[in-house]
């Protein structure tokens, strides 16, 4: 499997997470967001939303939207599952990965800060109001979900698709500046996780496009 990403895109992060939890090989082919290079021809084909991450299945299907590409994993791949067994625990899960990937990503990502940025002139205090409002909020109902249904991890004792949305959501919500001091469960799930090799493999700063400053 070949798997199009950026280092520092929290959409590809998930996919990696799964990937390295699964114990699944696959080769990685950085897309430059910076550069744009989601938006070349060759790009563009792979994936016409000009998004990251984008998969090339061992069969060689082109899957996008990382929801869908976790969930294809999970099927195809179900050795080792990051669904919990009973069915109940399975919707927790999603919906946790559900509101991080709607209610609070799509409310930080690149083109939304750039256009509050560039085109509303948000200077730093109404972004941090932005902020700490949209992504901050959906946080806090991650922060109570996890408070009924973790027991060390998101879902449960063991990793699950939650806890792949969550990791990358809180790498962005500290590279952000968002306020996390009400969700202490999120911190704490945080570094758990952060000890585990499979989520550090997945770590951003682990990957050969990375950018050290
Ligand atoms: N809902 C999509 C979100 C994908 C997404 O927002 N990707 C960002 C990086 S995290 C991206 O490619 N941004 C490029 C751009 O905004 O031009 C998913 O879950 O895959």
């Amino acid at each position: 499997m070949k798997l199009f990403g950026y280092w520092r895109s929290s959409a590809t992060y998930r996919v990696r997470i799964a990937m390295e939890l699964k114990g699944l090989e696959f080769s990685y082919e950085p897309v430059n967001l910076l550069k744009g290079e989601q938006r070349s021809p060759a790009f563009l084909n792979r994936n016409p939303q000009g998004l990251v991450p984008a998969l090339e299945t061992e069969e060689g299907f082109l899957l996008t939207q990382s929801i869908a590409i976790i969930e294809y994993l999970e099927e195809r791949y179900p050795e080792v599952a990051l669904l919990p067994a009973d069915a109940a625990a399975r919707a927790h899960a999603r919906a946790i990965a559900a509101t991080i990937a709607c209610e609070a990503q799509p409310f930080m990502n690149l083109r939304m800060q750039k256009y509050l940025k560039e085109e509303l002139d948000f200077d730093d205090a109404a972004m941090k109001a932005w902020l700490g409002r949209w992504p901050g909020g959906a946080m806090e109902s991650v922060e109570a979900l996890v408070e009924r249904y973790g027991a060390g991890f998101c879902v449960g004792d063991k990793p699950t698709t939650a806890d792949c949305f969550l990791i990358p959501q809180m790498y962005g919500a500290l590279r952000f500046g968002v306020d996390l001091s009400r969700t202490p469960r999120l911190k704490s799930i945080h570094e758990r996780c952060a000890a585990l090799d499979p989520f550090k493999r997945a770590h951003p700063e682990n990957q050969p496009d990375a950018v050290r400053t």
